[in-house]
């Protein structure tokens, strides 16, 4: 009995190096949910990692019409109206712009368009060094992602004539 009890709780401590060697301390990860607005039947999520000063940013979205569509952090996290008015406009603490995520003026919310395929998926990595997932001014935990029916064109104001939002999901710290 002792040598099987002896093995198992090796067996443990191996699971849990392993899981802390993938996970490391000081990386803070958030999800936002998406659900579906404005009719649609968009689905899926979008996940935010700190790595030092950038956000990854990691989105798996189906049931989107085929073809490319605006995405950004809105300001505000309630999701809840049915065209998500609610969640306000582009998350902009430094008062610039809307502009292509490149270019030097634009919202710290402002993402590349997401391109669906013909089935309607959509799975896009992005990076941003403006917003975070802290408590300061640039933090968009309790915030929200958007994504709208038509393409960001990254210059019309205020928010790129990108359409109705189609899905909306409010941003948790995991
Ligand atoms: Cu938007
Ligand atoms: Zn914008």
């Amino acid at each position: 009995m002792k040598m099987i009890t002896a093995v198992v709780s090796s067996a443990c401590v191996g699971v849990l190096v392993a899981a802390c060697a993938t996970v490391p301390a000081g990386r803070p990860r958030a999800e936002a949910r998406l659900e579906a607005r404005s009719g649609s039947e968009v689905g899926g999520s979008v996940t935010f990692t700190q790595v030092g000063d950038k956000v990854l940013v990691e989105a798996r979205v189906t049931g989107l019409p085929p073809g490319e569509h605006g995405f950004h952090v809105h300001e505000s996290g309630d999701c809840s109206a049915p065209d998500a008015a609610s969640a306000k406009g582009h998350f902009n603490p430094d008062a610039k712009p809307h502009g292509h995520q490149g270019s030097s003026e634009h919202h710290a919310g402002d993402l590349p368009n997401l391109i669906a395929d013909a089935k309607g998926h959509a799975s896009a990595t992005a990076e941003s060094t403006i917003i975070s997932l802290g408590s300061d001014s640039h933090g968009i935990i309790g915030r929200s992602v958007v994504i709208h029916a038509d393409p960001d064109d990254y210059m019309s104001q205020p928010a790129g004539n990108s359409g109705k939002r189609i899905a909306c999901g409010t941003v948790r710290q995991l």
